[in-house]
């Protein structure tokens, strides 16, 4: 039972939770926010960019396509139906995603930390409160019949978990410079 909740959890947050981690691996290039400044600080940082974003948001999008086409026999082995992703959904949960983390960069900026520096708590759901608002804005009812009150739950202890390691383990591999 708790089994099937976390595999449904993880399959249905997944086109969200790749897009920061391909962004890592695409980023670079020009910021989003030109270098512009505001109150004395950046609006958002170099660590912000069109193409990090760019690619987080396809990434996303294809990894919600390829789980359509395992669905059914994931759901078979998992003996519980996995949801599938229409595109207005896929586009939410990967650009949603993305744009969590922007949001907490304006905030890190905002409150005087640096490009790279830890902000606990908001770095482990910044994205998980833009996938999930963007797919319940954009399709409420599908959204509904997938993040259940069991399954949200499920997602706000996991995710945080998966964080630290997934950014622990990038950070030891050499391809992120903090490990969060
Ligand atoms: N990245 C990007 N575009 C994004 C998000 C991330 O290019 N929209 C890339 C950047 O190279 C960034 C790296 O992924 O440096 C790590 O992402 P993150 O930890 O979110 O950014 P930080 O550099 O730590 O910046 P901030 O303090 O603003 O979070
Ligand atoms: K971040
Ligand atoms: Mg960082």
């Amino acid at each position: 039972m708790i089994g099937t909740l976390v595999a449904t959890a993880f399959w249905a947050m997944l086109p969200a939770y790749v897009p920061n981690n391909a962004a890592v691996l695409a980023g670079g290039g020009r910021p989003i926010d030109g270098g512009r400044e505001w109150r004395g600080a950046r609006l958002l940082g170099d660590g912000k960019t069109w193409r990090g974003t760019a690619v987080g948001t396809l990434v996303g999008v294809l990894l919600a396509l390829a789980l359509n086409a395992l669905a059914d026999p994931a759901s078979a082995a998992l003996g519980s139906d996995l949801p599938t992703f229409a595109l207005p959904a896929a586009f939410a949960l990967a650009f949603g995603a993305m744009c969590g983390d922007i949001g907490a960069s304006f905030l890190k900026r905002r409150s005087g930390r640096e490009r790279g520096a830890a902000f606990p708590g908001l770095d482990q759901l910044d994205f998980v409160v833009g996938a999930l608002g963007l797919a319940f804005l954009v399709d409420t009812d599908w959204a509904l019949a997938v993040f259940t009150p069991r399954v949200l739950a499920v997602v706000l202890v996991m995710t945080p978990l998966l964080h630290v390691v997934t950014n622990v383990g990038a950070y030891l591999l050499g391809v992120k410079n903090e490990p969060w």
